[in-house]
């Protein structure tokens, strides 16, 4: 008898309980500002990392330079702990001290 297909016992059909399914968290990642990283630089990092166009991208980055920080996207915890990483790594390797972290949702 498969899984989910009722069985039959005293000529009742009898189903399995289904598991209840949660929702994994989710975690923003965030750019912090800083005086030094070019704000091209920053939006290139959004459009290669966070698959943003231009018009966002820049929207976003403005939105880090003027208020300090900004949401880059909403993601469960290995895509966002990529993402930092991914960040992070690219601007070390052009020596700018761009910070990417994430916080839970
Ligand atoms: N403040 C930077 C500048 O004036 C630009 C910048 C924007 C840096 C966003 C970091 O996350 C950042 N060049």
């Amino acid at each position: 008898m498969s899984e989910d297909s009722p069985e039959f016992e005293h000529g009742l059909a009898v189903e399995a309980v289904r598991p209840k399914l949660q929702r994994p968290p989710l975690y923003r990642v965030l750019l912090l500002n800083d005086d030094y990283t070019p704000m091209e630089f920053v939006v290139q990092v959004l459009e290669q990392v966070f698959g943003l166009d231009r018009t966002t991208s820049t929207r976003v980055m403005l939105e880090v330079h003027t208020r300090g920080k900004g949401v880059c996207g909403v993601f469960t915890y290995e895509i966002a702990e990529t993402k930092v990483a991914q960040v992070t790594s690219y601007a070390q390797q052009h020596q700018h001290p761009l910070l990417c972290t994430m916080e839970e949702a």
